[in-house]
């Protein structure tokens, strides 16, 4: 089938662990005649989850994708992990889609994971609705589910469909109301609904008030219920049962007849050219225009290579294109040209604007990549997106000797398929760390690599990640003198350094005056420096939120060279850091601990021992708690443990960062004294 951008709805599927995602993802496919049965996730025999790991965990780890053709409409399917440790992939799913569908577990209402993935898609500034599922389940108490909603979510969130039959049918509540339902009156849910879509629109509101709803041709209502999808006037409710199937085609009816197209949505601004130059600028979808595509996402097939999905923005994208990658100036030729069906390809010939497609055997592509074919010299830049800094890390080096560059690479390979998870390597400690979103991230991460690449790894608590600054001003001063031989080498460099506030990076400034020291020598100086932000004065650690100012100094005519200036500066500078009382400072992060209830005192004992700060619990349903501190991460390398022996492995916990804060001083005498610092000749 062929289709248009007006045809195509890109919607992902996310929410809480468990709400049914995966299975209604499922229950969609077969209701589209996308597949002929329906798999189930206790099978382990579904379209999305077919990664071994999903399979024995029985719940999703990474996002799929399917495409379901409805009507006139072409439906890409994004099912995400309900996981927050997930939320690296989750996160990238969403910045693919116009229409974002928050799944609820009808059984459990709102939970942590749905009021997480509401936030993210408003932020994102996405067209969101609320899918119950789970209708079929004895005893569920629907309208107080929908009045909690409101209740948390806004007066927005609007039946668009409710359940009848004792969940056995769904009846129509916006485009033909009639019947009756389990609760609620059928016409009364639709009037508050069209009241809500009139609304957004003063022509359509006077329209609607002089002449009543039939005065209203179907675009119309098409395109003011749109706008509210887009400006969050509007979360439509509707339910289904993702295991019977209640529901399901009427979930596809309304992609089909209300969710925005890819020409309605908020596209995202992509930007042309660099620093002063850059100018937005506004992909629009058409087929005709150059090429604008997005990578969102990165597979390391072992055995396909590496593949890279993306959405088209703007153009048409053609086997046989040659397209380049951000600002690279060697365009590739797309070659295999993809949709996927899950784990499957469905070779395509084109993909236009909206779509979304994937291209194979690209080394130089990467996540979050532009993809273009303009061939000025400017470059296409996307806001890069915003992703949780992750703090969870572990050193990891082979099991097995002679396995470090197979190690490297694998690691390589899986940070590039999930944006959460970094690789780090300290080369002075020769330490690999490898940071993720938490203890579970990390270990299916590894167990995976084990799997693909055939690396194993033993790990350890890495290195606390120091940083060191000073306390107050104070000037310093060296005098940079050599003669050997023929020409010698003279540099001398008076200067003073002084604390910038917290997260104020780094400030160099010239207040010499007369030429003292001749302009060219100024950058020398504050390479010297650098060097020394760089590796540390005291401890070993880069040093941050200081401002250097050089005010005077000397040069001679003949033996000035950058050399002598370059170490007078770093010289000059450990003088003054020296005399500015320097601290080591340590990160600081935010702890979410998620415990049954009656472990809450041992936790909270636990924590009391460890400087932390407790900011407050929050009660979550099914008897548990999340406790959320802040906490020196040196308190919490192996947290871990200690949580699974007081809860009996009932709890988790989650770290990010929050600031640096100075350590104590019995720390930072430790930490100094354990610092040899390299003796660089020069
Ligand atoms: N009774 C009933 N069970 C359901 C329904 N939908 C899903 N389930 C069950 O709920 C469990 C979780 O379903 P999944 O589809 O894996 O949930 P998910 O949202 O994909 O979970 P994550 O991948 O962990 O985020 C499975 O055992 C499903 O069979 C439903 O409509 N009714
Ligand atoms: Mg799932």
């Amino acid at each position: 089938m062929a289709w248009s951008t007006e045809n195509i709805r890109n919607v992902a599927l996310a929410g809480h662990a468990g709400a049914g995602k995966t299975t209604l993802f499922e229950a969609l496919l077969h209701a589209g005649g996308a597949i002929s049965s329906a798999g189930t996730v206790e099978r382990g025999s579904t379209v999305s989850d077919f990664d071994p790991q999903e399979k024995e965990r029985k719940h999703s780890i990474h996002t799929a994708i399917a495409s379901i053709d409805f009507g006139d409409c072409h439906i890409n399917l994004i099912d995400t992990a309900g996981y927050a440790d997930f939320r690296g992939p989750t996160l990238s799913g969403l910045s693919a889609v116009e229409t974002c569908a928050v799944v609820v577990n009808a059984t459990n209402g709102i939970e942590h994971g749905t009021r997480r993935l509401m936030h993210y898609a408003r932020q994102r500034g996405l067209a969101r609705m609320l899918v119950i599922n789970r209708i079929d389940m004895e005893g569920v108490d629907l309208e107080s589910l929908i009045e909690e909603i409101r209740g948390e979510f806004g007066n927005e969130c609007l039946p668009v469909n409710l359940p009848a039959d004792r969940g056995a049918r769904v009846v129509d509540c916006f485009f033909a109301p009639q019947g009756t339902s389990d609760f609620g009156d059928v016409a009364t849910a639709h009037q508050r609904i069209i009241d809500q879509v009139v609304e957004i629109n003063e022509r359509v509101m006077g329209r609607y008030l002089e002449d009543g709803e039939a005065a209203l041709s179907p675009q119309e209502l098409h395109d003011a219920f749109e706008q509210c999808l887009r400006e969050g006037h509007l979360v439509p409710i509707c339910f289904v049962s993702a295991r019977s199937g209640v529901g399901v085609k009427e979930f596809l009816e309304l992609a089909q007849r209300l969710l925005p197209n890819p020409s309605e949505g908020n596209a995202p601004p992509f930007v042309k050219g660099t620093g002063a130059n850059a100018q937005p600028i506004e992909a629009k979808p058409d087929p005709k225009a150059h090429v604008i595509a997005d990578v969102f996402k990165i597979i390391n097939d072992p055995f396909v290579g590496k593949l890279a999905v993306f959405r088209v923005y703007q153009g048409t994208v053609r086997r046989d294109t040659q397209l380049f990658i951000d600002d690279g100036k060697k365009p590739f030729k797309v070659g295999h040209l993809f949709k996927l069906h899950g784990k499957d390809h469905i070779e395509i010939d084109h993909a236009i604007p909206g779509d979304i497609a994937g291209v194979a055997k690209v080394e130089e592509i990467h996540f979050d990549a532009v993809l273009h074919d303009s061939h000025d010299e400017d470059q296409f830049h996307l806001k890069p997106l915003d992703f949780p800094q992750p703090m969870f890390g572990l050193a990891v080096e082979p099991a097995h000797k002679g396995q470090e560059q197979k190690l490297a690479t694998a690691l390589h390979k899986l940070s590039e398929e999930d944006p959460c998870l970094r690789v780090e390597h300290n080369k002075e400690l020769n330490e690999s760390v490898v940071r993720g979103l938490s203890d579970l991230h990390l270990k299916l991460t590894l167990e995976r690599m084990k799997e693909r690449y055939g690396v194993e790894v033993v790990t350890r608590p890495p290195r606390i990640a120091y940083r060191e600054t000073i306390g107050g001003k104070a000037e310093g001063h060296h005098r940079h003198k050599k003669q050997t031989g023929g020409a010698g080498q003279f540099g001398e460099v008076f200067l003073r350094v002084e604390p910038l506030p917290r997260g104020g990076g780094f400030e160099f400034r010239d207040d010499s005056k007369g030429g003292v020291i001749p302009n060219q020598y100024i950058p020398a100086i504050e390479k010297g420096v650098r060097q020394v932000l760089e590796h540390g004065a005291i401890a070993g650690y880069p040093m941050q939120d200081v401002r250097v100012i050089v005010f005077d100094g000397k040069y001679h005519p003949v033996d000035s060279k950058e050399v002598a200036f370059v170490s007078a500066g770093k010289k000059a500078f450990l003088d003054a850091v020296a005399k500015a009382r320097p601290i080591v400072l340590e990160p600081i992060v935010n702890l979410d601990v998620t415990v049954p209830e009656h472990n809450m005192g041992d936790i909270t004992g636990g924590l009391a021992s460890k400087r932390a700060r407790i900011n407050g619990t929050d009660s979550l349903r099914g008897g548990e708690l999340v406790i959320k501190a802040q906490v020196p991460l040196a308190e919490v390398v192996d947290y871990q443990t200690e949580l699974r022996a007081i809860t009996g492995g009932q709890g988790r916990y989650a770290i990010e960062l929050s600031h640096y804060d100075p350590v104590p001083a019995q720390v930072q005498k430790h930490l100094s004294e354990a610092y040899k610092p390299r003796v660089e000749e020069d």
